[in-house]
């Protein structure tokens, strides 16, 4: 089968489309990543082709070795994946070190796999492991209310939960676990990506302060759908602080733990602090 033919490809693309259309990519801003299974690379391997040399991927990730990853290219725009997918993605094989990766597929016009590729297969080492291999989608976006509330709200895991859980009801059922926050740093290095896993080890969701979110996901519809439903929490958010400082009334730390028990999910406590 063509590489274009494929499912997981189709569904990839759609997904650059869906973030371009909210407006989290301006520019090349964010990037995308999927680890396939076993049966799709057999699927595609007649369209792959043998040339690529081994690079270094900035980052060791052996529990990710011989793995295959679509991922977005460096300096690609999401506005142009569905329209040129060959020029703007890359797919890419690791070593069985899982230090060096070398392109399969894509990038037709030449270029490299995106820049926060060592944030990306950190990532998805952990994921992968804390999942029992399930999650498979690595997303990084630059969602406007996300990053506006990094200006205004104490850089914690427990703020950023706990306010945005009040938003909306869906919230904790959404993302029980919590975000985490990464401070302000040099983005496309190996610093910044071992912060994130660090944090990815307890959380879905990792905030970067005034750059964006990464959010991991078992597929395209759970990760893209948590980017989404994170951002409208936060749009609510805005919205909220805009009108009046304070919350005239709201969820409160009770109804947080009534909702857990309905919904069968696990609310750690320390994200219901009384204010
Ligand atoms: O692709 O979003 O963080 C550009 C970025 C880097
Ligand atoms: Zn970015």
């Amino acid at each position: 089968m063509k590489v274009l033919e494929a499912d997981f490809v189709q569904g990839f693309i759609r997904m650059c489309s869906d973030g371009w259309e909210r407006g989290w990519h301006e520019r090349n801003g964010g990037n995308l990543s999927y680890r396939l299974k076993a049966e799709e690379v057999t699927e595609i391997e007649d369209d792959l082709n043998e040339d690529g040399q081994w690079q270094p991927i900035g980052a060791d990730v052996p529990g990710l070795a011989n793995e295959f990853f679509l991922v977005t290219g460096s300096g690609k725009y999401f506005r142009n994946v569905s329209l040129a997918p060959e020029d703007c993605l890359a797919l890419i094989e690791l070593d069985p070190a899982g230090a060096h990766y070398r392109l399969r597929w894509g990038l037709k016009n030449g270029g490299r796999p995106t820049s926060e590729l060592p944030s990306h297969l950190m990532n998805h080492e952990v994921k992968k492991a804390a999942s029992g291999g399930r999650h498979r989608v690595i997303y990084h976006a630059h969602p406007t209310n996300v990053i506006a509330l990094t200006f205004v709200l104490p850089l914690t895991d427990e703020v950023f939960t706990r306010e945005l859980w009040e938003m909306a009801t869906e919230c904790p059922v959404v993302f029980p676990d919590g975000i985490g926050v990464v401070g302000w740093m040099v983005p496309g290095g190996r610093d910044i990506a071992v912060a994130t896993s660090k944090l990815m080890e307890k959380y879905d969701v990792a905030v970067w302060a005034h750059h964006g979110m990464f959010c991991s996901g078992e597929d395209f519809d759970l990760t893209f759908g948590l980017m989404h439903t994170v951002e409208k929490s936060a749009e609510i958010l805005v919205k909220t602080l805009s009108m009046r400082p304070d919350k005239r009334q709201t969820i409160s730390p009770q109804n947080f733990r009534d909702l857990a028990a309905d919904f069968g999910v696990k609310l750690p406590e320390r994200f219901l602090y009384e204010k």
